[in-house]
């Protein structure tokens, strides 16, 4: 009796110990390398859907997380596989998620493609948020390299109108392009072309991202390379989802207290809420490979004149934060 009594005494020890251990989610929020992850909150749960952060002869999978409180992650095993998208040789990056019509739509880039090469940025569908996925166009929806931009990074955006943008490219070049309301093509613009380019700065890289507050259309992006400890993030606000967007300055660089090439993010924001996270990659100190980035969380803050105040990375991350029940 005595014994069981110590028994259980210890279970209760350990568990309140193991709470105490995760009253923040930690940097990084779960073990693995994984780089450029698209955080967003879909079906009642935070989620985060990452690169797996490989050699591109490997990346032929996506792997995803789900939090209902920001703190302890659940891994979804593979909910986009090379089996599922016919097309796929290598080099799956930067997933982008969004729940419309009743489904979720994974968007990604696919073999890194080169001029005359068949790739680029797909869309695979789910009817839950953890898949499966598959592909749903048995080819890339962006093949051709347009104004200079590979078809990577993508994000999709939707305006308070209905509408939705894409927003993508790597090498240094950025386009906008509206997609269909089932998200399986793209729409011409009034001009007759189908995208546009809306490259900020010179120090565009890749990994646009686009947030509305206030009215207001904060775009944002990578900017170095991303193998080594200058990448960052910087951002720029505008009136329209077209721009122009003027360089404002940096949100997120290396620390060399805590981590180098911090870069490729997303925000999530509690809806309803002016309340934000920034999620992003980072490659720890001790690391020089250029795969080896971990996914983490911090907060992102605004100044009351409506700028962004530079983020603090952090090897806490953040405190629970619970989703209210809808
Ligand atoms: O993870 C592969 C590539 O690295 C992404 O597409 C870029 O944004 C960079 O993070």
């Amino acid at each position: 009796m005595k014994r069981l009594f110590l028994l259980l005494l210890a279970m209760l020890c350990l568990t309140s110990g193991e709470a105490k251990k995760k009253k923040t989610s930690g940097n990084p929020i779960f073990p693995g390398w994984y780089a450029d992850p698209e955080g967003t909150v879909m079906d009642g749960r935070y989620w985060v859907f990452p690169t797996y952060s490989a050699p591109f002869d490997e990346q032929l999978h996506f792997d995803a997380f789900s939090s209902r409180d920001l703190v302890t992650w659940t891994k979804h095993e593979r909910v986009l596989e090379q089996k599922n998208v016919p097309w796929l040789r290598r080099a799956l990056w930067a997933p982008a998620v969004i729940a419309a019509n009743g489904r979720y739509y994974l968007f990604f880039g696919g073999n890194d493609v080169h001029e005359g090469e068949v790739g680029g940025i797909g869309v695979a569908v789910a009817d839950r948020p953890e898949g499966p996925y598959r592909d749903a166009l048995g080819r890339p929806l962006i093949n051709d390299i347009v104004n200079g931009a590979q078809p990577i990074d993508q994000f999709v955006f939707h305006d308070d109108d209905g509408r939705y943008y894409m927003y993508y490219g790597g090498w240094r070049h950025c386009n906008v392009c509206r997609l269909s309301s089932d998200l399986l093509s793209i729409v011409p613009w009034p001009d007759g072309q189908l995208f546009h380019e809306v490259t900020p700065s010179e120090s565009y890289v890749e990994g646009p991202f686009m947030l509305k507050r206030g009215g207001k259309y904060y775009f944002m992006w990578s900017e170095g390379g991303w193998t080594g400890p200058n990448y960052c993030v910087a951002y720029a606000i505008s009136d329209n989802p077209f721009g122009p967007f003027k360089r404002i300055g940096k949100i997120l660089e290396q620390d060399a207290s805590v981590a180098r090439g911090a870069g490729h993010h997303s925000v999530i924001q509690v809806p309803g809420r002016d309340e934000y996270y920034i999620v992003y990659h980072r490659r720890p100190l001790s690391e020089t490979d250029g795969n080896h980035r971990e996914t983490c969380i911090d907060r992102l803050y605004f100044n009351p004149d409506g700028t962004i105040r530079p983020v603090k990375m952090t090897f806490e991350g953040v405190k629970a934060r619970k989703l209210k029940k809808h």
